[in-house]
Protein backbone atom coordinates (compact mmCIF):
# COMPACT_ATOMS: atom_id res chain seq x y z
CA UNK A 1 0.00 0.00 0.00
CA UNK A 2 1.00 3.67 -0.94
CA UNK A 3 0.68 6.23 1.45
CA UNK A 4 -0.49 9.00 -1.51
CA UNK A 5 -3.44 8.11 -4.12
CA UNK A 6 -2.98 7.53 -7.64
CA UNK A 7 -5.49 9.19 -10.00
CA UNK A 8 -5.73 9.16 -13.46
CA UNK A 9 -7.53 11.50 -15.83
CA UNK A 10 -8.53 10.94 -19.46
CA UNK A 11 -9.47 13.24 -21.88
CA UNK A 12 -10.11 12.09 -25.55
CA UNK A 13 -8.84 14.27 -28.45
CA UNK A 14 -10.17 16.90 -30.73
CA UNK A 15 -13.29 14.33 -29.84
CA UNK A 16 -16.11 15.35 -32.12
CA UNK A 17 -13.52 16.23 -35.09
CA UNK A 18 -11.98 12.58 -34.40
CA UNK A 19 -15.11 10.94 -34.11
CA UNK A 20 -16.04 12.73 -37.49
CA UNK A 21 -12.66 11.76 -39.37
CA UNK A 22 -12.96 8.13 -38.11
CA UNK A 23 -16.00 7.57 -39.76
CA UNK A 24 -15.09 9.49 -42.95
CA UNK A 25 -11.55 8.89 -44.06
CA UNK A 26 -11.97 11.14 -46.91
CA UNK A 27 -11.08 13.83 -43.74
CA UNK A 28 -7.57 12.96 -43.02
CA UNK A 29 -5.17 15.72 -44.02
CA UNK A 30 -8.35 18.02 -43.49
CA UNK A 31 -8.85 21.23 -41.61
CA UNK A 32 -12.54 19.41 -39.78
CA UNK A 33 -14.58 21.84 -38.15
CA UNK A 34 -17.95 20.92 -36.28
CA UNK A 35 -19.98 23.30 -35.21
CA UNK A 36 -22.68 25.98 -36.37
CA UNK A 37 -23.29 26.47 -40.14
CA UNK A 38 -20.53 29.03 -41.64
CA UNK A 39 -22.77 30.40 -44.20
CA UNK A 40 -19.82 31.22 -46.39
CA UNK A 41 -18.55 33.33 -43.48
CA UNK A 42 -22.36 34.90 -42.43
CA UNK A 43 -23.27 31.81 -40.60
CA UNK A 44 -24.04 32.97 -36.87
CA UNK A 45 -23.29 30.29 -33.84
CA UNK A 46 -20.18 28.95 -32.81
CA UNK A 47 -17.34 26.23 -33.04
CA UNK A 48 -18.45 22.86 -30.80
CA UNK A 49 -14.90 21.57 -31.47
CA UNK A 50 -12.16 21.31 -34.37
CA UNK A 51 -9.08 18.84 -35.13
CA UNK A 52 -5.88 19.98 -34.62
CA UNK A 53 -4.81 20.93 -37.83
CA UNK A 54 -7.34 23.43 -37.76
CA UNK A 55 -5.80 25.15 -34.47
CA UNK A 56 -3.06 25.26 -36.24
CA UNK A 57 -4.79 28.21 -38.04
CA UNK A 58 -5.92 29.60 -34.98
CA UNK A 59 -9.40 27.92 -34.60
CA UNK A 60 -10.78 26.85 -30.90
CA UNK A 61 -13.60 25.85 -29.37
CA UNK A 62 -16.70 28.48 -28.74
CA UNK A 63 -15.24 30.98 -31.47
CA UNK A 64 -17.48 32.55 -33.49
CA UNK A 65 -18.29 30.50 -36.61
CA UNK A 66 -17.89 33.37 -38.94
CA UNK A 67 -14.45 34.06 -36.98
CA UNK A 68 -12.89 30.47 -37.98
CA UNK A 69 -14.64 31.04 -41.65
CA UNK A 70 -12.21 33.96 -41.76
CA UNK A 71 -9.10 31.79 -40.31
CA UNK A 72 -9.45 28.89 -42.00
CA UNK A 73 -12.07 29.14 -45.28
CA UNK A 74 -10.11 25.79 -46.77
CA UNK A 75 -11.39 23.72 -43.71
CA UNK A 76 -14.19 20.74 -43.75
CA UNK A 77 -17.14 22.09 -41.62
CA UNK A 78 -19.38 19.85 -40.60
CA UNK A 79 -23.12 19.86 -38.82
CA UNK A 80 -22.76 18.04 -34.99
CA UNK A 81 -23.65 14.29 -35.06
CA UNK A 82 -24.74 13.79 -31.57
CA UNK A 83 -25.68 10.61 -31.77
CA UNK A 84 -21.83 9.13 -33.50
CA UNK A 85 -20.27 11.19 -30.25
CA UNK A 86 -22.75 9.74 -27.61
CA UNK A 87 -21.98 6.22 -29.03
CA UNK A 88 -18.63 6.25 -29.01
CA UNK A 89 -18.23 8.02 -25.80
CA UNK A 90 -20.14 5.00 -24.27
CA UNK A 91 -18.23 2.67 -25.58
CA UNK A 92 -14.99 4.21 -24.72
CA UNK A 93 -16.62 4.59 -21.00
CA UNK A 94 -17.17 1.29 -20.77
CA UNK A 95 -13.44 0.11 -21.87
CA UNK A 96 -12.19 2.51 -19.21
CA UNK A 97 -14.59 2.26 -16.15
CA UNK A 98 -12.31 -1.77 -16.38
CA UNK A 99 -9.21 0.19 -15.67
CA UNK A 100 -9.65 1.83 -11.96
CA UNK A 101 -11.33 0.53 -8.85
CA UNK A 102 -13.09 3.92 -9.01
CA UNK A 103 -13.90 5.40 -12.00
CA UNK A 104 -16.30 8.69 -12.50
CA UNK A 105 -17.42 10.08 -16.21
CA UNK A 106 -17.36 13.56 -15.57
CA UNK A 107 -18.03 15.14 -19.52
CA UNK A 108 -18.90 13.43 -23.09
CA UNK A 109 -15.08 12.61 -23.34
CA UNK A 110 -13.30 12.82 -19.97
CA UNK A 111 -13.26 10.50 -16.89
CA UNK A 112 -11.56 10.21 -13.58
CA UNK A 113 -10.02 6.69 -12.45
CA UNK A 114 -8.28 6.38 -8.94
CA UNK A 115 -6.06 2.97 -9.59
CA UNK A 116 -4.18 3.38 -6.06
CA UNK A 117 -4.91 -0.35 -5.38
CA UNK A 118 -4.13 -1.43 -9.19
CA UNK A 119 -0.86 -0.49 -9.06
CA UNK A 120 2.36 -0.59 -7.19
CA UNK A 121 3.46 3.15 -8.25
CA UNK A 122 3.70 5.70 -10.71
CA UNK A 123 6.02 3.88 -13.02
CA UNK A 124 3.40 0.72 -13.07
CA UNK A 125 1.02 4.06 -13.05
CA UNK A 126 2.46 5.11 -16.61
CA UNK A 127 2.50 1.53 -18.14
CA UNK A 128 -0.93 0.84 -17.41
CA UNK A 129 -2.01 4.15 -18.85
CA UNK A 130 -0.55 3.31 -21.82
CA UNK A 131 -1.92 0.26 -21.85
CA UNK A 132 -5.36 1.97 -21.74
CA UNK A 133 -4.22 4.43 -24.25
CA UNK A 134 -3.93 1.81 -26.89
CA UNK A 135 -7.01 -0.11 -25.65
CA UNK A 136 -9.49 2.51 -26.70
CA UNK A 137 -7.31 3.02 -29.71
CA UNK A 138 -7.18 -0.52 -30.83
CA UNK A 139 -10.77 -0.73 -30.12
CA UNK A 140 -12.06 2.35 -31.22
CA UNK A 141 -9.82 4.10 -33.24
CA UNK A 142 -9.95 7.12 -30.97
CA UNK A 143 -7.25 8.81 -29.05
CA UNK A 144 -7.35 9.99 -25.91
CA UNK A 145 -4.47 11.98 -23.70
CA UNK A 146 -3.90 10.76 -19.89
CA UNK A 147 -2.72 12.69 -16.55
CA UNK A 148 -1.91 10.69 -13.85
CA UNK A 149 -1.12 12.64 -9.89
CA UNK A 150 -2.00 12.02 -6.68
CA UNK A 151 -5.43 14.34 -7.07
CA UNK A 152 -8.11 15.06 -9.24
CA UNK A 153 -7.66 18.52 -9.95
CA UNK A 154 -3.69 18.03 -10.85
CA UNK A 155 -3.94 14.89 -12.94
CA UNK A 156 -6.93 16.86 -15.26
CA UNK A 157 -4.20 19.43 -15.86
CA UNK A 158 -1.60 17.22 -16.42
CA UNK A 159 -3.67 15.45 -19.41
CA UNK A 160 -4.45 18.81 -20.70
CA UNK A 161 -0.57 19.43 -20.34
CA UNK A 162 0.34 17.09 -23.78
CA UNK A 163 -1.98 16.80 -26.63
CA UNK A 164 -2.53 14.50 -28.52
CA UNK A 165 -1.93 11.22 -27.47
CA UNK A 166 0.14 12.32 -24.70
CA UNK A 167 0.51 10.72 -21.46
CA UNK A 168 2.10 13.49 -18.64
CA UNK A 169 2.94 11.97 -15.28
CA UNK A 170 3.16 14.02 -12.00
CA UNK A 171 4.39 12.28 -8.93
CA UNK A 172 3.69 13.39 -5.39
CA UNK A 173 7.61 15.02 -5.25
CA UNK A 174 7.04 16.56 -8.70
CA UNK A 175 3.09 18.61 -8.07
CA UNK A 176 4.87 22.06 -7.18
CA UNK A 177 6.72 22.44 -9.58
CA UNK A 178 4.50 21.13 -12.24
CA UNK A 179 1.73 23.46 -10.96
CA UNK A 180 3.75 26.78 -10.24
CA UNK A 181 4.26 28.15 -14.22
CA UNK A 182 0.84 27.35 -16.02
CA UNK A 183 -1.90 30.11 -16.35
CA UNK A 184 -3.85 30.45 -13.51
CA UNK A 185 -7.02 30.04 -15.52
CA UNK A 186 -6.19 26.37 -16.10
CA UNK A 187 -7.10 25.83 -12.49
CA UNK A 188 -10.31 23.88 -12.33
CA UNK A 189 -13.17 26.57 -11.36
CA UNK A 190 -11.10 29.33 -12.38
CA UNK A 191 -13.67 30.86 -15.20
CA UNK A 192 -12.78 34.05 -17.22
CA UNK A 193 -14.44 36.42 -14.58
CA UNK A 194 -12.43 35.07 -11.60
CA UNK A 195 -8.67 35.24 -14.08
CA UNK A 196 -9.92 39.26 -14.73
CA UNK A 197 -10.15 39.38 -10.82
CA UNK A 198 -7.15 37.35 -10.42
CA UNK A 199 -5.11 39.10 -12.98
CA UNK A 200 -6.48 43.04 -11.33
CA UNK A 201 -4.14 41.64 -8.28
CA UNK A 202 -1.57 40.46 -10.32
CA UNK A 203 -1.99 37.13 -9.89
CA UNK A 204 -0.97 35.55 -13.47
CA UNK A 205 0.47 31.95 -12.74
CA UNK A 206 -0.70 29.08 -10.15
CA UNK A 207 2.33 29.54 -8.48
CA UNK A 208 1.33 33.35 -7.95
CA UNK A 209 -1.96 32.36 -6.72
CA UNK A 210 -0.40 29.13 -4.22
CA UNK A 211 2.10 32.54 -2.89
CA UNK A 212 -1.19 34.79 -2.77
CA UNK A 213 -2.04 35.83 0.50
CA UNK A 214 -4.95 33.82 1.74
CA UNK A 215 -7.21 36.66 3.96
CA UNK A 216 -7.19 38.73 0.54
CA UNK A 217 -8.49 35.79 -1.55
CA UNK A 218 -11.12 34.73 0.89
CA UNK A 219 -12.47 38.58 1.33
CA UNK A 220 -12.68 39.17 -2.96
CA UNK A 221 -13.86 35.62 -3.46
CA UNK A 222 -15.46 34.68 -0.32
CA UNK A 223 -14.60 30.10 0.77
CA UNK A 224 -13.68 29.61 -2.95
CA UNK A 225 -10.71 31.91 -2.55
CA UNK A 226 -9.16 29.56 -0.09
CA UNK A 227 -9.90 26.15 -1.83
CA UNK A 228 -8.80 28.03 -5.13
CA UNK A 229 -5.66 28.31 -2.94
CA UNK A 230 -5.48 25.12 -2.33
CA UNK A 231 -5.92 23.50 -5.53
CA UNK A 232 -3.30 26.06 -6.54
CA UNK A 233 -0.79 24.45 -3.49
CA UNK A 234 -1.52 20.88 -5.13
CA UNK A 235 -4.32 20.15 -2.50
CA UNK A 236 -7.22 18.42 -3.56
CA UNK A 237 -8.77 15.71 -1.09
CA UNK A 238 -12.00 15.24 -3.23
CA UNK A 239 -12.59 11.57 -4.64
CA UNK A 240 -12.83 9.74 -7.44
CA UNK A 241 -16.58 9.01 -6.88
CA UNK A 242 -18.97 6.67 -9.72
CA UNK A 243 -22.57 8.62 -10.03
CA UNK A 244 -25.40 6.96 -11.23
CA UNK A 245 -26.02 8.89 -14.04
CA UNK A 246 -28.72 10.88 -14.20
CA UNK A 247 -30.43 10.15 -18.08
CA UNK A 248 -33.26 12.61 -18.13
CA UNK A 249 -35.44 14.82 -15.57
CA UNK A 250 -39.04 15.65 -15.31
CA UNK A 251 -42.16 15.91 -14.02
CA UNK A 252 -45.55 14.30 -14.82
CA UNK A 253 -49.02 15.19 -13.67
CA UNK A 254 -52.39 13.50 -13.36
CA UNK A 255 -55.37 15.69 -13.62
CA UNK A 256 -58.01 14.98 -11.00
CA UNK A 257 -60.35 14.91 -13.71
CA UNK A 258 -59.92 14.28 -17.08
CA UNK A 259 -58.86 17.47 -19.07
CA UNK A 260 -59.84 18.04 -22.81
CA UNK A 261 -59.40 21.97 -22.27
CA UNK A 262 -56.42 23.36 -23.97
CA UNK A 263 -55.62 26.51 -21.58
CA UNK A 264 -55.81 23.84 -18.61
CA UNK A 265 -53.66 21.31 -20.11
CA UNK A 266 -50.76 24.06 -21.39
CA UNK A 267 -51.01 26.27 -18.05
CA UNK A 268 -50.24 22.44 -16.28
CA UNK A 269 -47.50 22.37 -18.60
CA UNK A 270 -46.32 25.71 -17.75
CA UNK A 271 -46.07 24.91 -14.41
CA UNK A 272 -44.32 21.24 -14.36
CA UNK A 273 -41.78 22.77 -16.24
CA UNK A 274 -41.61 25.70 -14.30
CA UNK A 275 -40.46 22.95 -11.36
CA UNK A 276 -38.09 21.09 -13.22
CA UNK A 277 -36.43 23.49 -14.71
CA UNK A 278 -35.17 25.36 -11.10
CA UNK A 279 -33.54 21.82 -10.74
CA UNK A 280 -31.53 21.74 -14.23
CA UNK A 281 -30.21 25.41 -13.24
CA UNK A 282 -29.00 25.07 -9.58
CA UNK A 283 -26.98 21.77 -10.76
CA UNK A 284 -26.14 23.56 -14.32
CA UNK A 285 -27.37 20.82 -16.62
CA UNK A 286 -28.10 21.08 -19.89
CA UNK A 287 -30.37 19.22 -22.29
CA UNK A 288 -30.79 18.80 -25.75
CA UNK A 289 -34.26 16.43 -25.83
CA UNK A 290 -37.57 17.52 -24.88
CA UNK A 291 -39.67 14.72 -24.20
CA UNK A 292 -43.59 14.41 -23.50
CA UNK A 293 -46.16 12.03 -22.64
CA UNK A 294 -49.52 11.69 -22.88
CA UNK A 295 -52.39 9.97 -21.73
CA UNK A 296 -55.76 9.55 -22.77
CA UNK A 297 -58.55 8.71 -20.13
CA UNK A 298 -59.03 5.38 -21.48
CA UNK A 299 -55.20 5.04 -21.00
CA UNK A 300 -54.09 5.16 -24.71
CA UNK A 301 -50.44 6.84 -24.05
CA UNK A 302 -48.08 8.37 -26.77
CA UNK A 303 -44.99 9.88 -26.29
CA UNK A 304 -42.95 12.36 -28.83
CA UNK A 305 -39.58 13.68 -28.29
CA UNK A 306 -37.48 16.71 -30.30
CA UNK A 307 -34.15 17.17 -30.47
CA UNK A 308 -32.55 20.72 -30.76
CA UNK A 309 -28.98 21.20 -32.52
CA UNK A 310 -27.54 22.23 -29.34
CA UNK A 311 -27.54 21.93 -25.43
CA UNK A 312 -29.30 24.42 -23.82
CA UNK A 313 -30.98 25.40 -20.52
CA UNK A 314 -33.30 27.48 -21.72
CA UNK A 315 -36.94 27.26 -20.26
CA UNK A 316 -38.93 28.99 -22.96
CA UNK A 317 -37.29 26.56 -25.63
CA UNK A 318 -39.05 24.15 -23.53
CA UNK A 319 -42.47 25.02 -23.39
CA UNK A 320 -42.57 26.24 -26.59
CA UNK A 321 -41.55 22.38 -28.07
CA UNK A 322 -43.83 20.77 -25.69
CA UNK A 323 -46.25 22.73 -26.88
CA UNK A 324 -45.78 22.30 -30.29
CA UNK A 325 -45.37 18.13 -29.27
CA UNK A 326 -48.41 18.21 -27.21
CA UNK A 327 -50.91 19.93 -29.86
CA UNK A 328 -51.63 17.33 -32.31
CA UNK A 329 -53.08 15.09 -29.61
CA UNK A 330 -55.20 18.41 -28.47
CA UNK A 331 -58.82 17.24 -30.30
CA UNK A 332 -61.21 16.65 -27.71
CA UNK A 333 -60.33 13.31 -26.32
CA UNK A 334 -59.70 13.83 -22.56
CA UNK A 335 -56.76 13.38 -21.15
CA UNK A 336 -55.62 11.62 -17.99
CA UNK A 337 -52.22 12.43 -17.51
CA UNK A 338 -49.40 14.60 -19.05
CA UNK A 339 -45.59 14.29 -18.96
CA UNK A 340 -42.53 16.46 -19.87
CA UNK A 341 -39.14 15.49 -19.11
CA UNK A 342 -35.54 16.71 -20.87
CA UNK A 343 -32.95 13.92 -21.80
CA UNK A 344 -29.77 14.41 -23.53
CA UNK A 345 -27.95 15.96 -20.87
CA UNK A 346 -24.49 17.66 -20.50
CA UNK A 347 -23.29 18.54 -16.93
CA UNK A 348 -21.23 21.99 -16.45
CA UNK A 349 -18.62 22.85 -15.22
CA UNK A 350 -20.35 23.48 -12.01
CA UNK A 351 -21.96 20.04 -11.44
CA UNK A 352 -18.35 18.77 -12.59
CA UNK A 353 -15.97 20.65 -9.48
CA UNK A 354 -16.15 22.94 -7.86
CA UNK A 355 -18.34 26.31 -8.71
CA UNK A 356 -17.22 29.22 -10.62
CA UNK A 357 -18.29 32.91 -8.90
P1 LIG B 1 -12.99 19.16 -24.97
O1 LIG B 1 -12.39 17.94 -24.36
O2 LIG B 1 -12.87 20.45 -24.23
O3 LIG B 1 -12.33 19.41 -26.42
P2 LIG B 1 -11.86 18.37 -27.51
O4 LIG B 1 -11.98 16.96 -27.05
O5 LIG B 1 -12.56 18.68 -28.78
O6 LIG B 1 -10.33 18.77 -27.73
P3 LIG B 1 -9.09 18.47 -26.76
O7 LIG B 1 -8.18 17.58 -27.56
O8 LIG B 1 -8.49 19.80 -26.50
O9 LIG B 1 -9.61 17.80 -25.55
O10 LIG B 1 -14.52 18.93 -25.26
C1 LIG B 1 -15.05 17.68 -25.67
C2 LIG B 1 -16.13 17.87 -26.70
O11 LIG B 1 -17.17 18.71 -26.20
C3 LIG B 1 -15.64 18.53 -27.97
O12 LIG B 1 -15.12 17.60 -28.91
C4 LIG B 1 -16.87 19.23 -28.48
C5 LIG B 1 -17.68 19.55 -27.23
N1 LIG B 1 -17.53 20.99 -26.89
C6 LIG B 1 -18.50 21.87 -27.33
O13 LIG B 1 -19.48 21.47 -27.97
N2 LIG B 1 -18.35 23.21 -27.04
C7 LIG B 1 -17.26 23.69 -26.35
O14 LIG B 1 -17.14 24.91 -26.13
C8 LIG B 1 -16.27 22.76 -25.90
C9 LIG B 1 -15.06 23.25 -25.15
C10 LIG B 1 -16.44 21.43 -26.20
MG1 LIG C 1 -11.26 16.39 -25.18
Amino acid sequence: MVDYRIILHVDLDAFFASAEERENPELKGKAVIVGADPKNGQGRGVVATCNYLSREYGVRSAMPISRAWKLCPQGVYLRPNFDLYEKASEKIMEILRKYGDKFEQVGIDEAFLDITNKVKDYEEAMKLANKMKRGVFDKEKLTCSVGIAPNKSVAKLASDYKKPYGLTVVNPENVIKFLNPLPVRKLIGVGPKTEVKLKEMGVRTIGDLARYNKETLIKTFGKWGAEMRELANGIDNSEVIEEHEIKSIGREVTFEDDVDNPEIIFTAINELVDEFHEELIGSDIKFRTINIKIRYEDFETHTRAKTLQFYTNDKETIKKTTKELVSPFLHGKKIRLIGVRVSGLKFGEKQKTLKEI
